[in-house]
């Protein structure tokens, strides 16, 4: 089959972390197999003890594998955490917590790209021997790093997120090496391929999850000019984050902490934005299909509901009609 048949009906996700799985997950259910490429924030990864820790990928991988903690919402269900106690015991850096099972996969990561593999192949041989049907690729093989300047000076992303507990004051958000990193070329291949259903967003962080993967070169772009429908489900329910810092950074970054503002800076690219009921009112930016749907999801049903609205959508706009096998 050429790669346009393949990607006939196929759909790109772009996603950071917790919120973003969710709908990651409920896109890979209600797809038929293969049909789903998530494309993941890799601004959020960093070093430590030596090992290279992807959050977002190890997050989409793990509950594309059904393998998530649904409770923290990251790292593995079922974990064990005798390696954190033994690091305590030696005085190690026990602030970012790595469990047992999920150790294996960051030692794993590391040990494949010391040999020389790239992220997308250490993350498509992740996903193959986890049995996930779905591609899941770094935004970059590049380095993007995600860095926030706060009333303590300028913090790495998991410094600032999981060491200091998002107190800190964010003044501004930068991604460094977003201007050199090249944008995955399956990425670019899809933004430009009319053969595809929808480009959908995530419901993470517009800040430090999404932003990070618009920030590479000639991706904005691409989606301003992108031939098949964008969507964006958001992150905020009311006002309020459903989780994590995203309402607390809008607020300190001197904007309203609402869908209408997230909507406001997809605005160049969107065409249809899944809202909470609660926010159904909102004022849509021009030329922006507002459809709202109960957003918050904690089930997996929930999970299939956000993903079918969001295709919904997506069919609306490009106005096809969605015959019964689409998902
Ligand atoms: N988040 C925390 O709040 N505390 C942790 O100790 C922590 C450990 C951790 C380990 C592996 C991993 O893949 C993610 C982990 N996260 C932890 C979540 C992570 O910091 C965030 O999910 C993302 O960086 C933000 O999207």
């Amino acid at each position: 089959m050429s790669a346009r048949n393949q990607r006939d009906g196929h759909v790109l996700a772009l996603s950071g972390g917790v919120g973003g799985a969710k709908l990651a997950l409920g896109l890979a259910r209600i797809l038929p197999p293969g049909k789903l490429t998530v494309v993941a924030n890799t601004g959020d990864d960093f070093e430590h003890l030596g090992l290279r820790i992807s959050p977002d990928l190890d997050t989409l991988t793990y509950a594309l594998a059904g393998l998530d903690d649904r409770e923290r919402g990251w790292g593995r269900a079922e974990e064990t955490w005798t390696f954190m106690r033994a690091l305590t015991s030696l005085g190690g850096e026990n602030w970012f917590q790595l469990g047992d099972a999920d150790l294996a996969l960051h030692v794993e990561r590391t040990w494949r790209l010391r040999t020389g593999f790239t992220l997308t192949e250490v993350t498509d041989h992740i996903r193959r021997t986890l049995g996930i049907a779905s591609r899941l690729l770094p935004m970059s093989d590049d380095p993007v790093s995600t860095r926030v300047e706060t009333d303590e000076g300028w913090l790495d992303f998991q410094d600032y997120f999981v060491r200091r507990r998002c107190e800190p004051v964010v003044r501004k958000v930068a991604f460094v090496g977003a201007e050199r990193a090249r944008a995955h070329t399956e990425m670019l291949a899809m933004l430009r391929d009319p053969a595809l259903r929808a480009v959908v967003l995530c419901p993470s962080n517009p800040f430090v999850s999404i932003e990070p993967i618009l920030a590479i070169m000639g991706v904005r772009e691409m989606l301003r000019d992108c031939p098949v429908p964008v969507v964006a489900v958001s992150p905020i329910i009311g006002g309020k984050a459903v989780k994590g810092p995203t309402a607390k950074m809008f607020a300190e970054l001197g904007l309203e902490p609402s869908a209408r503002a997230v909507a406001e800076r997809y605005r160049d690219f969107l065409d249809a934005y899944v809202v909470d009921e609660a926010d159904a009112g909102m004022t849509p930016p021009e030329g922006v299909a507002i459809v709202p749907e109960k957003t918050l999801m904690l089930s997996l049903e929930d999970r299939d509901r956000v993903a079918r609205a969001v295709l919904a959508a997506a069919d609306a706009v490009s106005g096809k009609a969605p015959d019964g096998d689409r998902g």
